[in-house]
């Protein structure tokens, strides 16, 4: 079980309004009461901080305010203690424009660093070398005055590409990542790793690419190349585990990556689900149904060789509750619940984002000035200050798909600034914090907190929810989420009701509960033998099922003898 940590929004321990690492191996005992196994760290290395450390300005250093190489030893010792493994960030696609590398870069032609980035003559006539557009607006070309080059920037124009090509450029990766497990990590994260390799030739995209840009950066001609690489190199010998960030890999090509035989990465991130409700920062609406479908089509991605992740939360996506379920006061909790028992539920490692165990909320901006998000800034200058897009349009849409409703600090208690902080918040405490916060939580054993706790327990008793093949039993059904999963001579039924109108569920022919193992307090749920199952508001419930389970996920029925068990709370 992975949780994942922002660093500058977790806990500050020195008191300048910004998470660090000492904050982190302060909350360590909280993340163990919880069940946590694996912490994925957010970039901690030096950084200007145009992109809140995923521009990274020296790979072998510990940004300042996050505290010193010292702070992240005792971290990365005080996991170790606990039975905890901690997974970093590697930020490999670019760096920050402040790295040394591209300093040296961008000094002239000849610099014997040139060659780490992507350099090129404009258009004959001006203009960019290409259409390419960057993934957070505007184009992904910047015009360099030194030499009168342009270089490539697939995000912010402080964030140039690496020139993946160069082979010294892939000899500096391994040497970083060689560097972080020497001190005893147990993998990375590798952000946006697909998009490494860039197309033969950069030729424009389409107007049909340009719809998906991300789609022709992660196809490069190299990927599977490099990813062998760095396998071959550094990943095998260190046995370290590595979780790509798949944004931009099509479904299909999932096997591609993550396929033991292939040697190459551990698991994808599958970004389809976290992406079906928006257009890039436009809202769109979405169905259960295809909710549903995405989550059958996941489960089968990676193939008999590879394996999965699952998350609806991270640092770029809104906050789950408000996005998947229900954030209002009447059913967030509740709602909150469903979802983690959602993801923890699936076969694949289960990701949880720091806040969702709380079942945290999108925060309420209003007006540009409150958000902090390069992103969010640069759609603004590139959309609403050229006058593409009202400024209401564009604001009514960062209200729900902002990737800052995920990055307002921690709420650990009912103190001034929800107690992340003594000083003044790098970003507003979101005003739910006084009935939305760690300590509640953890003294209420009808949480959102204990119900993760207890979903994070069960799974690590039952290897059918680990391992157990996955089946969407009523694919089709609005409002309900059925599926088992099931191993050898073991089924679990997972029944979750979307949305707050209570509704009475019939069972398909053949499938029976036998026992509740797990729900989220919805109500006093008994275990009918009959095949109607009543379903109140957002209830989700964990089912052992009778019947014989098969390798494909069918169920035999029980025989018509076979007894059912009671409920247990
Ligand atoms: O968040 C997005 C859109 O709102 C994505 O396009 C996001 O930029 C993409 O998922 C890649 O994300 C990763 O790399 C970015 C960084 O800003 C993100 O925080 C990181 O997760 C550039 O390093
Ligand atoms: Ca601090």
């Amino acid at each position: 079980m992975v949780y994942q940590i922002y660093p500058r929004s977790f806990f500050d321990a020195n008191g300048d309004g910004i998470g660090d690492l000492p904050g982190i191996t302060a909350k360590l005992d909280y993340l163990k009461a919880l069940g946590v196994d694996v912490v994925w760290l957010g970039p901690h290395y030096d950084s200007p901080g145009v992109d809140n450390g995923y521009d990274v300005r020296d790979y072998r250093r510990v940004w300042a305010v996050f505290g010193t190489m010292s702070d992240f030893d005792r971290l990365l010792a005080a996991m170790h203690e606990r039975g905890m493994r901690l997974v970093v960030d590697l930020v490999v696609n670019h760096t920050s424009d402040q790295h040394r590398w591209f300093a040296q870069s961008r000094s002239s032609r000849d610099s014997p660093y040139r060659d780490y980035y992507i350099w090129r003559d404009g258009r004959a006539g001006g203009g960019p070398p290409n259409n390419y557009p960057s993934l957070f607006g505007g184009s992904a070309w910047e015009l360099d005055a030194t030499t009168g080059q342009h270089y490539l920037h697939y995000f912010a124009p402080q964030q140039p590409d690496l020139n993946w090509d160069n082979p010294k450029v892939r000899a500096e990766v391994v040497d970083v990542m060689r560097f972080w497990l020497d001190k005893g990590v147990a993998g990375f994260r590798m952000d946006v790793i697909a998009l490494v390799s860039k197309q033969t030739g950069l030729p424009d995209l389409t107007p049909e690419q340009l719809r998906q840009p991300e789609a022709v950066y992660a196809s490069g001609p190299r990927i599977h190349e490099h990813l062998r690489y760095l396998r071959r190199e550094v990943l095998a010998p260190y046995d370290a585990v590595a979780i790509g960030e798949a944004v931009g890999v099509r479904m299909e090509d999932t096997p591609l990556f993550v396929d033991a035989r292939r040697g190459e990465l551990s698991m994808l991130l599958p970004f389809d689900i976290v992406r079906m409700d928006r257009d890039g920062w436009r809202q769109r609406p979405w169905t259960l149904p295809r909710l549903k479908a995405l989550y059958t089509r996941i489960d089968g991605a990676p193939g008999e060789h590879g394996w999965n992740a699952s998350f609806l939360g991270n640092h770029d996506s809104p906050r789950a509750v408000s996005n998947f379920a229900d954030d209002s006061p009447r059913w967030r909790a509740r709602s909150a619940k469903a979802l983690a028992t959602l993801v923890l539920t699936q076969r694949a490692t289960p990701f949880l984002y720091q806040g969702d165990e709380l079942g945290m909320t999108n925060y309420p901006f209003e007006r540009i000035e409150q958000y902090d998000d390069v992103e969010a800034k640069t759609l603004w200058r590139t959309l609403v200050e050229t006058g593409r897009v009202p400024a209401g349009e564009l604001l009514a849409h960062l209200r729900r798909t902002s990737r800052d409703h995920a990055r307002t600090p921690m709420q650990w208690n009912a103190s001034p600034h929800a107690g992340f902080t003594s000083a003044t918040p790098w970003l507003a405490v979101h005003p739910n914090f006084l009935e939305v916060n760690a300590e509640a939580q953890v003294a209420d054993d009808d949480s959102v907190f204990h119900h993760c706790r207890r979903l994070i327990a069960l799974r690590k008793r039952m290897p059918v929810l680990v391992h157990g093949a996955y089946r969407d039993i009523d694919p089709a059904h609005p409002r309900v989420f059925a599926y088992t999963r099931t191993l050898r001579d073991e089924a679990v039924l997972v029944l979750i009701l979307f949305g707050s109108d209570p509704l009475d569920y019939v069972l398909p022919e053949g499938l029976r509960v036998q026992e509740m193992l797990l729900d989220n307090g919805a109500r006093d749920v008994t275990v009918a033998a009959e095949r109607r199952i009543a379903l109140s508001p957002w209830q989700a419930t964990l089912y052992r099922c009778g019947g014989v389970a098969h390798a494909d996920g069918a169920l035999t029925p029980p025989s018509p003898t076979a007894p059912t068990g009671a409920p247990l709370r």
